[in-house]
């Protein structure tokens, strides 16, 4: 064996050991892992239509069949925000989202909240090893920046919410995303 080798398997060795004695680092803000804690919020249907409560403008929508019955639900991004004349939007330093699901006469609010400073946006996915499609709501205000995925279940009628980044819950040190 070249003398070389062998200094470089010693030195491999030496770091293994080291970092094999280093103490498990907790986590400073002694956080629960981020997807305990909406794990089991599960949004239920309500036959009231959500978008009665003072929203103006539809941003998006999109159509899919998001429990896997053959028929499609309605996915819309509503703000409380008006558009002008010109048809910009005339946004607030904060103004009321909802994001909803509209399965027939049942409606499933994902998201419906005031947010300050911010906007909303909501992604459609298939991951793999999950056959209906995944929403991801995206929430980002400058201040936090926020991630929950829904997926429709079937077992309890409603939309699982799975926190999936939130940097207000984590002792976060750098963002290269402009304005934070
Ligand atoms: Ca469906």
């Amino acid at each position: 064996m070249k003398p070389g080798i062998f200094r470089v398997i010693l030195l491999m060795i030496a770091v293994t050991s080291l970092i094999a004695c280093q103490p498990i680092k907790k986590n400073p803000m002694n956080q629960q892992p981020l997807n305990e804690k909406t794990k089991d919020t599960i949004i239920q249907a309500t036959e009231k239509d959500p978008r009665q409560n003072s929203m103006a403008t539809k941003l998006s929508e999109f159509a899919v069949d998001l429990d896997l019955d053959g028929e499609e639900e309605k996915i819309e991004l509503h703000t409380a925000a008006e558009r002008n004349k010109n048809g910009e939007m005339v946004w607030d330093d904060g103004q009321k989202w909802l994001l909803v699901v509209q399965d027939g006469d049942l409606y499933y609010s994902l998201l419906d909240e005031y947010v300050q400073l911010g906007q909303v946006y909501f992604n459609v996915s298939y991951y793999d090893n999950e056959p209906l499609p995944t929403i991801t709501v995206i929430t980002d205000t400058g201040a936090n920046f926020k991630l929950v995925n829904y997926v429709y279940d079937k077992a309890q009628k409603g939309y699982s919410a799975e926190l999936v980044y939130d940097s207000k819950d984590i002792n976060h040190i750098f963002t290269s995303i402009p304005s934070y």
